[in-house]
């Protein structure tokens, strides 16, 4: 242990351990910028690109960046002299010269560090007024927009990309006055291995990235003679009260339906019904696999930035997949299909808006695979956040809302439908559909504690009438990366895995109420979904009664011909 004192105070600390670490042991308060540190410390930037964090030590003429110094014996430092913080509230000044100061009408109004700190520091005038590095705006993609001329270059998004995604799409080129984080050559973000995961945008202080704003389509939809029906993701429910002040992971289904009845939309539907779909389809493609010699191990596919991951990093193994959409997807296919004959309309009489936790799913939408003719299944994608600002658009009292059920047919969900949002559900919610499918016998536990929880890969094996099913979940494509590379080298004998793009899961996508990396956050969010889970009297999705109707009416048997038109999907090279 290293010992040293802050202003004073006497503190030890683990040898390498930085100032910002001593001094956040003794709750002092050093500001912060560029600084990251998320889940729990398992991953950092440590660029010291902004100097926000200037401290003095005594006996030295320079000042340290507390983020990036580490500790040594006997030093003595502090944080609250005049020219530590003269030397802050220059920084400031100087990042905010070249910045944009169009703060009411950006994208990251009220959520920006920037902005924060720069009112923390009471800075009330742009000090040195001059020429600020101008770059034309990247809207090149369905899921982000790349502003440049707000960007300060932390490089957190550059970590993001690069140490936790290991995609490798940003990082800082150009040089001078003219340097920006972007891709190589500075090719527009949709001509890039970008996956959409959106984490980076998730990390950013300012606003050089956000995600594309769909508000005002879906207000045009709305106020359009078209049928405009809403459905909303299992993890939406969990974040969603966030926005309004609500205690992390209070579980809003009730008033989100409420709102959205208010909003005007003409139906408000669940995609967690489309997720019971979704495990029909999966446990018996996954059952179909294993008992036809089929490729094995079938990974799940409804994470679009984990399918557009392994379309540009494992096209060699596009067969492992599972072909099944989306729940969101099949969701949209069905509105334009089972609902449309069984309301009398056309599919362009409908218009389909998701509600997602996740940027990619704007890209996903757009997908041409996913379409029906010159009709997408899903026509608007907005997030989380975008949602919160139409209710907060609309002055509605969301925390006064009373609870309001889902209209119907696709309304009803069981509780293995609602844990798709947290990492290890969607394997979960499959086993326990495949163990009833393939012994007969009624699954009594439902509850696989081994798949759940924030571990970045979890393994578990299954014992199913004698045989047994290997099992592995990953989140974060750093660890689906890694997951991977076993299964290409023959290493790993799984059957079945789960992938998610976003460390947590959907829970932790880049739509949701900005998070930070704090696990404190991600676990009452992943509580939420249990607690639904618990609550809900049907927990197996083969029982949804709705599901088994719409089998009987209209798609026939469960991966059958009809299913694999309207459900399952092709990946691209
Ligand atoms: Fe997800 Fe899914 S769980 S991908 O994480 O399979 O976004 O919540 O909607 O489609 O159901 C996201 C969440 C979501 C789909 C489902
Ligand atoms: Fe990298 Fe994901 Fe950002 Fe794309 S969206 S640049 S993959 S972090």
């Amino acid at each position: 242990m290293i010992k040293l004192t802050i202003n004073d105070k006497e503190v030890s600390v683990p040898e390498g351990s930085t100032i910002l670490d001593a001094a956040k042991q003794l709750k002092i308060k050093i500001p912060t910028l560029c600084h990251m540190s998320l889940y729990d410390i398992q991953f950092f930037n440590q660029s010291a690109s902004c100097r926000v964090c200037v401290v003095e030590q005594e006996g030295r003429n320079n000042l340290l960046p507390a983020c990036a110094t580490p500790v040594s014996e006997g030093m003595k430092i502090r944080t609250d002299t005049k020219k530590a913080i003269r030397a802050r509230r220059t920084i400031v000044e100087l990042l905010l010269s070249d910045h944009p100061n169009d703060c009411l009408i950006c994208a990251k109004n009220g959520d920006c560090e920037l902005q924060k700190i720069a009112a923390d520091l009471g800075i009330r005038e742009i000090k040195y007024p001059g020429e600020i590095a101008t770059f034309p705006t990247d809207n090149s993609s369905k899921s982000i927009v790349r502003n440049m001329t707000k960007c300060i270059l932390c490089k957190r998004c550059e970590t993001m990309c690069s140490s936790i995604q290991t995609v490798d799409v940003l990082t800082e080129i150009g040089r001078g006055f003219d340097t920006v984080m972007g891709a190589a050559f500075n090719l527009p973000m949709d001509e890039t291995t970008c996956t959409f995961c959106g984490q980076c945008l998730a990390v950013c202080p300012t606003g050089a990235l956000s995600e594309v704003n769909n508000v005002s389509k879906v207000w045009d939809a709305i106020n359009s003679d078209k049928v405009v029906i809403v459905q909303t993701a299992p993890a939406v429910r969990v974040a969603l009260g966030e926005e309004f002040g609500m205690e992390v992971g209070s579980l809003v289904t009730g008033k989100m339906v409420g709102a959205l009845r208010r909003i005007g939309f003409d139906r408000v539907f669940d995609t967690d019904f489309a997720a019971d779909l979704t495990i029909i389809e999966e446990a018996s493609e996954l059952i179909h696999r294993i008992q036809h010699g089929g490729k094995l191990p079938m990974l799940t596919s409804c994470c679009p930035a984990w399918v557009k991951f392994f379309e540009h990093q494992f096209s060699d193994m596009l067969d492992i997949p599972s072909s099944c959409k989306s729940p969101h997807e099949m969701f949209g296919a069905l509105s334009k299909t089972y609902f449309a004959e069984k309301m009398g309309l056309k599919a362009e009489d409908i218009i389909v808006v998701s509600v997602m936790p996740c940027v990619a799913k704007k890209y996903e939408a757009a997908r041409p695979e996913l379409s029906e003719g010159s009709s997408s299944d899903v026509d608007i994608v907005i997030t989380t956040r975008e949602l919160a600002l139409m209710i907060k658009e609309a002055s509605i009292d969301f925390e006064n809302l009373d609870d309001k059920e889902f209209d119907n047919p696709l309304g009803e969900s069981t509780g293995a439908s609602v844990i798709f949002g947290a990492t290890g559900g969607v394997i979960e919610a499959t086993l326990r559909t495949a163990y009833e499918f393939l012994t007969g016998k009624t699954l009594e536990n439902v509850e696989f504690s081994s798949l759940r929880g924030m571990q970045g890969i979890k393994e578990a094996t299954i014992d199913i009438n004698g045989m047994s099913i290997n099992i592995a979940v990953s989140h974060g494509l750093g660890n689906a990366r890694h997951l991977l590379e076993k299964i290409r080298s023959g290493k790993a004998n799984y059957h079945a895995i789960e992938i998610m793009a976003c460390p947590g899961g959907c829970i932790g996508g880049a739509g949701q109420p900005f998070h930070h990396g704090d696990l404190s956050i991600l676990d009452k969010r992943m509580n939420g979904l249990y607690k639904e889970d618990r609550g809900k009297t049907l927990r197996k999705s083969h029982e949804n009664p709705m599901i088994k109707k719409l089998y009987d009416e209209f798609l026939g048997e469960p991966y059958g011909e009809k299913a694999h038109e309207l459900l399952h999907t092709t990946y691209v090279a």
